[in-house]
């Protein structure tokens, strides 16, 4: 059978706010995973719609669409075409779970929640020409799920083709999130087995890893194994977590002695009312500076994450966040302007109190104001935003930030990943237009080695970085 697979570009990809690099990052993950559950007779065509022109003139049996809230109106425009030839085809993915009323119209067969047990479940059916028209996941595990087909990625047009996941889920319950929506109905919080893990990262080439885990430190027993297990393995690796998991035991410590050398961290907001709106509670009380020293002191860097919008926030929102950013050498900052996805309980509350202003998901992209705003408006909002990237990615207060580290070695690092991702554009996208992204990766690795304090920079240091990307 022939089987045609596509990520299709997320709606910005037409838009002002285009940053190549930024959709050159990861390879389709989710689709490949499913991929593995065809069988090797089968015909596939894995796309990827952000770094490859979309072939729509084929003729498959099969089309499996992946669905993100905005690329939603240009995959069901896909999906119309591919019917209209006499395909047959499935769209599955994170709007549709959140609305799968909007997506059936477009689809012979859709899919809410994860895949793992949905489409093996289909694949019979579509064989025994009983396909159903909704299929709804209700078994969570990731037991004896087959080998990514890593091989249908075409990983020269990546700069990380090494991404990888090993839980699915988090065990925290954030308003804004998608996490509860997506995973309705089962689990919504479980992890690999750690030897398959550690199989999987074996299988991978080269050094760098990039877990894109909601949460990598979300279940200690895992996590700690996990890590023992990476110890040796002379890997440097990304990954996400939360204030409260860096805080607590020794976690933080193993997963750098394993190769954690940058993190992304939800700190979102500082007002107690707005982590409370949120329902983030693990946020609570706890102390940022605290989590952000330890980490510094294992020579981690960090992406920090914050939400701006947030009905406690107030004018001065932005300078305050930019400045203790700066102030507490936050490597990366990703601002994002608070963005009720359907779905989730946020959401169901602003429906509720008649603020939801727009239902255009294109606009449902974390850069503008969907919704009737409390303590700033619309525009000061939007503007702070925009401010606030503006400000934190100056370059002197790049200096600023990158100059308070202890060790030389951790200044220019921090100089160079920050100034690296977003100064350099010009030359990102020329590595993109040569197709040679994915030779940039031992300088990215070099970027990731370890900071010996105290001692003299070590070999593997090499010579210096050039840049650092963040997700
Ligand atoms: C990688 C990633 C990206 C990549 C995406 C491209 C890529 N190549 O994957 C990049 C960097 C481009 C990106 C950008 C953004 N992202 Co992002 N990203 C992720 C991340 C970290 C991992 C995705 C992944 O690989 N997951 C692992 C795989 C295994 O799961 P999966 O892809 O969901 O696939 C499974 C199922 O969905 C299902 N499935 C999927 N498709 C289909 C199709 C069929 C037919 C079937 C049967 C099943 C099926 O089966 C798969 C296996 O179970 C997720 C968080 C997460 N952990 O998922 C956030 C996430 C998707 N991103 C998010 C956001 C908010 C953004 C940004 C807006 C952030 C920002 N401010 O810049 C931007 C822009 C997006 C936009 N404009 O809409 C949100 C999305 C919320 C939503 N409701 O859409 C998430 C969920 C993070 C979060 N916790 O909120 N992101
Ligand atoms: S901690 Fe992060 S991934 Fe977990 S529910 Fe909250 S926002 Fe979602």
């Amino acid at each position: 059978m022939k089987v045609k697979i596509i990520l299709p570009a997320l709606t910005e990809a037409e838009s002002p706010f285009w940053r190549p690099i930024k959709y050159s990052l990861f390879p389709p993950l989710g689709l490949a995973t499913l991929a593995a559950y065809l069988s090797a007779d089968d015909e596939i065509d894995l796309q990827d719609q952000h770094v490859e022109k979309l072939n729509l003139d084929d003729s498959p049996d099969l089309v499996v669409i992946q669905v993100y809230i905005t690329n939603a109106y240009r995959a069901y425009k896909i999906a119309d075409h591919y019917r209209a030839k006499g395909a047959y085809v499935i769209l599955g993915g994170l709007h549709v779970t959140s609305l799968p009323f909007e997506a059936a119209p477009h689809a012979d067969s859709i899919f809410i929640g994860p895949g793992e047990d949905t489409f093996p479940k289909f694949l019979l059916d579509f064989k025994n020409r009983c396909p159903q028209k909704i299929y709804n996941s209700t078994i969570r595990t990731l037991e004896k799920v087959p080998p990514i087909r890593r091989d249908l990625i075409k990983r020269h047009l990546y700069l990380v083709p090494n991404s990888i996941v090993v839980t699915r889920g988090c065990p925290h319950h954030c308003s804004f999130c998608y996490k509860d929506a997506f995973f309705e109905g089962g689990r919504t919080f479980y992890t690999q087995e750690v030897d398959d893990a550690l199989a999987e990262i074996d299988r991978l080439p080269g050094r760098h890893l990039y877990f894109l885990d909601d949460h990598l430190l979300g279940n200690t027993k895992f996590s700690a194994a996990l890590f023992d297990g990476m110890k040796g393995m002379n890997r440097v690796f990304q990954g996400a977590a939360t204030v409260d998991s860096i805080l607590r035991g020794n976690l933080i410590e193993k997963a750098a002695e394993a190769g954690l050398r940058s993190l992304f961290v939800g700190f979102e907001t500082f007002s107690p009312q707005n982590l409370k709106q949120s329902n983030k509670k693990q946020n609570l009380e706890k102390d940022y500076v605290k989590a952000v020293n330890r980490l510094h002191s294992l020579g981690i860097m960090i992406n920090g994450s914050f939400v701006f919008g947030l009905d406690d926030d107030d004018k001065d929102v932005f300078k305050r966040t930019v400045e203790w950013g700066v102030k507490h050498s936050i490597t990366t900052s990703t601002y994002h302007v608070l963005t009720p996805y359907p779905g989730t309980e946020l959401f169901k509350t602003m429906e509720r109190q008649g603020r939801i202003i727009t239902k255009n998901w294109d606009l449902y992209d974390t850069r503008k104001v969907v919704y009737q705003t409390v303590g700033l408006s619309a525009q000061e909002l939007e503007d702070g935003y925009w401010w606030a990237y503006k400000e934190f990615y100056k370059w002197n207060n790049i200096f600023r930030a990158s100059i308070q580290h202890q060790s030389h070695i951790h200044k220019l690092k921090h100089f160079f990943y920050a100034g690296g991702w977003k100064k350099f554009e010009p030359v990102w996208n020329f590595l993109i237009k040569t197709k040679n992204l994915n030779n940039t990766l031992p300088a990215l690795e070099t970027v990731l080695s370890k900071i010996n304090f105290g001692k003299k920079p070590d070999k593997e240091a090499g010579p210096m970085p050039l840049y650092l990307p963040e997700a």
